[in-house]
């Protein structure tokens, strides 16, 4: 079928839905919903059998409807609706929660249920829910859904709706104001996870209007409620009724930087006296843990938002250097929970006085970083993306031996829409060396999501391990072992000494690094301020006028009619 996806932003559940149709057969385009107009526009010039809405934030008009039908995603139980499902979820505690499949009509989320599914909520932060057991189920309550109609068959019938599900109205900042005196550590938890990644939780702290994001317990620390104890690395402690927690990211709306930033950093003013515990310690607040289980050593990197600054790549440089000094037959690099890695840290280069300087400077602690990877040779290294990884984080991925994905992996080799920032992460050397040349240069073209399945076939991935991110912990400790014990483990290494040397008399690793950052320096430095502006209108989230002609194939294809008929 053609099946267009309206919405409001290409985010991950989007991209994994689209990933889904298309190895489905179905052809598939975006369109972001900028206008009514420009919604009918698509459709007219698409023709689409059905509207699919993974992500929409604003009425669909009945113009297009009542015309085509439309399919939205929402991430709730049958019955829930409102523009705030998992924020209440959260909030009000459930044990589980769902998504369903529905059909747009006049009234929001009211119309015809064509799939759902149920699942355990998790303590976890909003968008780690969202991310990983929505977009899980989403993507087979779609899938199902859109079986359902292209076999002409009608809608499930109706299901009973349980008490107390309804219409949940916009959630407010006084829906989830944290009682620094009156709350425990687990209320504050669950309401800062209900609101991140966005909006936050609006609170005062160091005697500042902020927002939090990214909290954790902090056991063993204890102090006053609601003053700053302590900072470690990119947190700040903040004692609470019962015992403490860790803030690790915060925004100031009366600051020039209005995005997400390392709390430590958006609270400087208040942290000069405090005590400093070292970050990844055992008492300070973790983002880099490292786990050894027979001969092999497990990295896990809990990046926030997958976004690697210069100082955390520097950390998990040493950290992956201690880690092979322990002579290990196998490191893998496990990233975080949600995301594997989203190279360069674009919100602390946006809020450098330098942006250019702290965008080199981080460009090049990468490639330290990717460098130490691709040089090692005596263990294998395997890159384990139980989170999905973009732009620079896929070729920092392929810079180790092997990459293993699970089926919901989604990877977007591609600097999208970064103002055609060229690249660097030895990606010139990485890809050839994993896809071949052709294949190279059609993933860079593309500027598409890749699905762990085509990622398969491209060689971007070498293993699909696991059907889903909720099996892919155990997978990866079993496929770990399997390659730590293999019998062919020794020719493995021997095979993989030698093919380095190779390639190294071939091209030095450091021809390809200088090519790449001269073209990054021109990207940075250079006259044309594209990358600039991109990362500009990436961290402030600047609404896009248009979708871009790589996910709206409609325009393209219709532009490519145009000027056929035109010749
Ligand atoms: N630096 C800082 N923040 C980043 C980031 C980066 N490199 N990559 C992603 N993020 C943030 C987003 O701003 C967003 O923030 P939020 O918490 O306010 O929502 C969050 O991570 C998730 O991004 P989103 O686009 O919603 O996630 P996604 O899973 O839907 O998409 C990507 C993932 C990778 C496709 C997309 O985030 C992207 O294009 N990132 C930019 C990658 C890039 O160009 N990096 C620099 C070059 S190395
Ligand atoms: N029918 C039609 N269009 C739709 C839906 C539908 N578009 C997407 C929508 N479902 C997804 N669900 C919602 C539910 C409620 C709201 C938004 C999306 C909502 N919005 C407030 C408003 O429009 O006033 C604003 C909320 C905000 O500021 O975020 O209440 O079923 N045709």
């Amino acid at each position: 079928m053609r099946i267009l996806l309206l919405c409001h932003s290409f985010n991950s559940l989007s991209q994994r839905v689209f990933v889904a149709l298309d190895e489905r057969g179905h052809e598939v385009s975006v369109e972001y919903d900028i206008n009514d107009a420009n919604t009918a526009d698509a459709v007219l010039r698409f023709q689409p059998d059905l509207i699919v809405a993974p992500f929409l934030k604003r009425k669909i008009p009945a113009s297009v409807w009542s015309v085509v039908p439309c399919f939205i995603v929402h991430p709730g139980v049958v019955g829930d609706r409102g523009p705030s499902a998992l924020d209440w979820a959260i909030v009000d505690n459930r044990d589980e929660w769902g998504v369903t499949v529905l059909q747009a009509n006049e009234e929001f989320d009211a119309g015809t249920v064509w799939a759902s599914r149920r699942f355990p909520l998790r303590a976890a932060r909003k968008a780690s829910i969202y991310r990983s057991e929505v977009t899980r189920h989403a993507v087979d309550a779609v899938v199902e859904a859109v079986g359902r109609y292209q076999s002409g068959q009608s809608a499930p019938p109706p299901q009973s709706v349980e008490p107390g599900i309804g219409w949940r109205a916009l959630i407010r900042q006084s829906d989830r104001n944290i009682d620094w005196h009156g709350d425990d550590t687990q209320s504050i938890l669950r309401k800062i996870r209900s609101a991140d990644g966005f909006p936050g939780v609006s609170c005062e702290l160091g005697g500042r209007e902020v927002r939090v994001f990214d909290a954790r317990e902090a056991p063993g620390h204890r102090g006053a409620p609601g003053k700053l104890l302590a900072i470690s690395g990119p947190a700040v402690l903040v004692g609470t009724r019962d015992n403490a927690v860790w803030i690790g990211h915060a925004l100031d709306r009366a600051s020039t930087h209005r995005f997400k930033l390392p709390a430590s950093l958006v609270l400087s003013h208040a942290c000069e006296a405090l005590p400093r515990i070292p970050p990844d310690s055992r008492d300070g607040y973790t983002e880099i843990r490292t786990r050894t289980r027979d001969e092999v050593v497990y990295l896990h990197f809990e990046f926030y938002n997958g976004a690697m600054s210069a100082g955390q790549c520097a950390r998990l440089l040493s950290a992956f250097i201690s880690a092979r000094e322990t002579k290990p037959r196998v490191i893998v690099l496990a990233g975080g929970s949600d995301f594997w890695s989203n190279g360069m840290h674009l919100n602390l280069i946006e809020a450098s006085d330098q942006p250019a300087d702290a965008s080199w400077a981080n460009i090049n602690a990468i490639n330290d970083l990717s460098h130490e990877i691709i040089t090692t040779t005596d263990c294998l290294t395997v890159a384990a993306l139980n989170g999905n990884a973009g732009a620079g984080g896929v070729f920092l991925a392929r810079a180790a031996d092997q990459v293993w994905a699970h089926a919901d992996t989604v990877l977007n080799p591609h600097y999208k829409d970064m103002g055609s920032l060229y690249g660097s992460e030895y990606w010139t050397y990485l890809l050839p060396r994993s896809c071949g040349k052709e294949r190279a240069r059609r993933v860079i073209d593309a500027r598409l999501p890749i699905g762990a399945g085509d990622a398969l076939s491209l060689g971007l991935v070498d293993d699909m391990i696991a059907d889903s991110r909720s099996e892919f912990p155990a997978a990866m400790l079993q496929h770990a072992q399997t390659l730590a014990t293999d019998d062919a483990f020794n020719s493995l290494l021997e095979r993989k000494h030698a093919a380095r040397l190779a390639d190294e008399a071939t091209k030095p690793l450091a021809d390809y690094r200088r090519e790449e950052l001269e073209r990054m320096r021109e990207n940075f430095y250079g006259f044309d301020p594209s990358y600039h502006i991109a990362r500009y209108n990436f961290v402030h989230k600047v609404p896009r006028s248009h979708t871009p002609l790589t996910l709206a194939r409609h325009r393209s294809i219709v532009a490519r009619e145009d000027s056929r008929q035109a010749s």
